[in-house]
């Protein structure tokens, strides 16, 4: 039993103070500094959030729990405190559970806080309202999941799931609460002792001595090495450390997609724009926060040629090591502390990677910049990707702050190479799953967390799974700029139904004006139909900081099936012509 139930009823002791579990809840979060809450209101909720916002928690009220989870997730990933999100029983909580999915898959920490239906009835399935068994089917889906059913331990419940969520490799974290708790009352006093405040919730992983030295016994073999930066490298905060690492090694460094800026892309051993060069032709590659899974092609195949390699991994999770392929030096601990570690290791002697290789891959990536450069000034009208990406990235190199969130095929994948990221974690995008719909989440909580203001760049078919956000958005004040390239539809706009009756699978209503929808709610919406016009429109948005929204329009054959990941896309040999 625990205290909770001990407790005398409330009117049977005059005079003493009590709590209740609403309060206990909010006094846990806030003792632990958690102080922002993305979620959607309802039974068993409501009240909760309106208490929680008149304590001083910022509560931020969307439209969907799925975008609210995705704002939740990505706060996580910008401030390595667990991102809050608040949802109701059965559907808010399904609703918020792809993201806490996504979360876990991404590395980052979160808390999906649902209220669930009394224990009894759900377990008899006697059908309660919203009936369901909530900590079950999380379970499976998240780093860890629990249930508080006293007031007397959401203290502990509650010092779990942070512990959980950043602890080790963060992950998403289900906390299960039922109706019945939040009404619980118990004694002021005791539930004031009974919260935790959780100390060192992240404790740093230091790597053991002999794996430093492994890892540097194998780029000192090095011909051609190359770093790889993932998006645990840009979450770790361990900035300078990192850049003292790259630079003092002098090895090329390619970031992945949310990586790029931890060093900026035009920093002169940066490879991405000779992706294909370094992977195929290094012989030593260290990854730092980055997984080889499919992004990377699995460490293997035609990616990475035919030349033997050897793999150094620094990562915090130990089984990450050998998940794909051999790990020659496997280096386990907190990114922060293995770069401190290597560079003491490498001391004021150690000899930068080989000249030529370098030579080598700043004259690909020269060269590939080149091609590119003309594209990115082109004017057409209608435009097409480069001519319209081309704007935005003198945009972001005159903005260094600004946040970009990116989603979509084509607009993704072109705007990844093309938009150059000068700062750390001022990329933000689909992620390992490639999700669709995390558009205005990411959008809202990175303008909610960090002040600055964003640059959302979306698909018009990306945009269109969170796109309601826009209110929220608006409601707010944010200072979020949607860019939406429209090419109406999925990869393309000009795909034909070969039976003639109903539109094809991939394409939208022609010309539509998602401009309007911003108008609607009272925000700035602007129709471009040419670079020029979208230049101006940006500009003007980033100068005012009002939610904008700017329908780009571009041409509906630009773009390619899947955009650069047409090759994963299966194709019916037998299909009819
Ligand atoms: O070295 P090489 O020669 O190879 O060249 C490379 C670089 O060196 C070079 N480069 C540069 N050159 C010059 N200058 C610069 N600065 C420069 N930088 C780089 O360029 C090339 C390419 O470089 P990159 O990009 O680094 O390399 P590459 O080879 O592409 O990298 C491989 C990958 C795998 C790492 C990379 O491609 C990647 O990260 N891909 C992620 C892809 C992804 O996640 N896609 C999203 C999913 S697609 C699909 O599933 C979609 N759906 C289905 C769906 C989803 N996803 N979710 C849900 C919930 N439901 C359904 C849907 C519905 S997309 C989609 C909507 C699409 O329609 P939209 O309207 O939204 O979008 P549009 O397509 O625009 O219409
Ligand atoms: P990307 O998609 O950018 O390649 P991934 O999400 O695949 O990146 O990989 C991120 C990796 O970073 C994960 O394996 C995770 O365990 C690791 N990681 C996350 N945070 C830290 C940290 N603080 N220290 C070390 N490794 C970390
Ligand atoms: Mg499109």
């Amino acid at each position: 039993m625990t205290a909770a139930t001990k407790e005398k009823p409330a009117a049977a002791d005059e005079g003493q103070e009590l709590t209740d579990g609403f309060n206990l809840i909010i006094d846990a979060l806030k003792l632990n500094g958690l102080t922002t809450i993305y979620g959607v209101p309802g039974i068993p909720i409501t009240d909760f959030g309106r208490m929680a916002q008149a304590s001083g928690i910022r509560v931020l009220s969307f439209r969907h729990e799925q975008n609210a989870g995705y704002a939740a997730a990505i706060a996580g990933y910008l401030t390595k405190k667990p991102g809050i999100c608040l949802t109701v029983s059965a559907p808010g909580f399904l609703n918020g559970l792809t993201t806490l999915a996504h979360a876990t898959t991404n590395c980052f920490p979160m808390i999906l806080i649902s209220g669930s239906s009394e224990r009894e009835i759900v377990d008899l399935q006697q059908g309660d309202y919203e009936e369901m068994d909530q900590l079950a089917i999380a379970k499976p889906l998240c780093k860890a999941a629990y249930r508080v059913l006293h007031a007397a331990d959401i203290g502990i419940g509650i010092a779990r799931a942070i512990r959980s969520a950043v602890s080790g490799r963060p992950g998403g974290v289900y906390l299960d609460l039922p109706a019945k708790l939040f009404g619980q009352v118990m004694n002021a006093e005791a539930g004031r002792k009974s919260l935790v405040k959780v100390i060192d919730p992240a404790p740093a992983q230091i790597p053991a001595p002999d794996a430093i030295k492994r890892a540097l016994d194998v780029l000192k073999s090095a011909r051609k090495p190359l770093i790889i930066l993932g998006k645990g490298a840009a979450y770790a905060q361990a900035d300078e450390a990192i850049k003292t690492f790259v630079e003092k090694s002098g090895v090329p460094f390619l970031p992945m997609s949310m990586a790029k800026g931890l060093l900026p892309d035009l920093h002169p051993q940066c490879a991405g724009a000779a992706r294909s060069t370094v992977l195929k032709d290094s012989d030593v590659v260290v990854m730092i926060g980055a997984r080889l899974n499919w992004l990377l092609s699995h460490g293997k195949g035609k990616t990475w040629g035919d030349a033997p390699k050897k793999f150094i991994q620094i990562d915090i999770e130990p089984k990450e090591m050998d998940s794909n392929v051999e790990i020659a030096a496997p280096v386990v601990g907190d990114i922060g502390s293995c770069m401190s570690a290597l560079i003491e290791a490498m001391g004021k002697d150690w000899v930068k990677a080989p000249g030529d290789w370098s030579g080598a891959v700043s004259a690909k990536r020269e060269e590939n910049v080149a091609k590119m450069a003309p594209r990115l000034m082109n004017n057409n009208v209608p435009m097409d990707y480069h001519g319209a990406l081309g704007v935005l990235r003198t945009i972001i190199k005159e903005r260094p702050e600004t946040i970009l969130v990116n989603e979509g095929a084509n607009t993704l994948d072109l705007a990844r190479g093309v938009i150059d990221i000068y700062k750390p974690r001022k990329r933000l995008d689909v992620g390992t799953w490639g999700v669709m719909g995390i558009g205005m989440g990411q959008a809202i909580a990175a303008a909610v967390e960090t002040g600055h203001k964003v640059l959302a760049v979306e698909g018009d078919s990306a945009f269109g799974f969170s796109g309601m956000e826009v209110e929220t958005i608006c409601r707010y004040g944010l200072p979020v700029c949607v860019v939406i390239f429209n090419n109406n539809g999925i990869y393309r706009g000009t795909d034909v139904n070969k039976a003639g009756t109903d539109p094809a699978t991939t394409v939208f209503v022609a010309g539509a004006r998602y401009d309007k929808m911003m108008e609607a709610f009272g925000g700035v919406g602007v129709n471009a139909t040419s670079p020029d016009e979208l230049k101006r429109a940006v500009n003007a948005a980033l100068d005012s900081g009002k939610p904008t929204l700017i329908n780009a329009v571009i041409d509906p054959a630009a773009g390619s099936e899947s955009g650069r990941i047409g090759n994963l896309n299966p194709q019916s040999a037998l299909k009819k012509k």
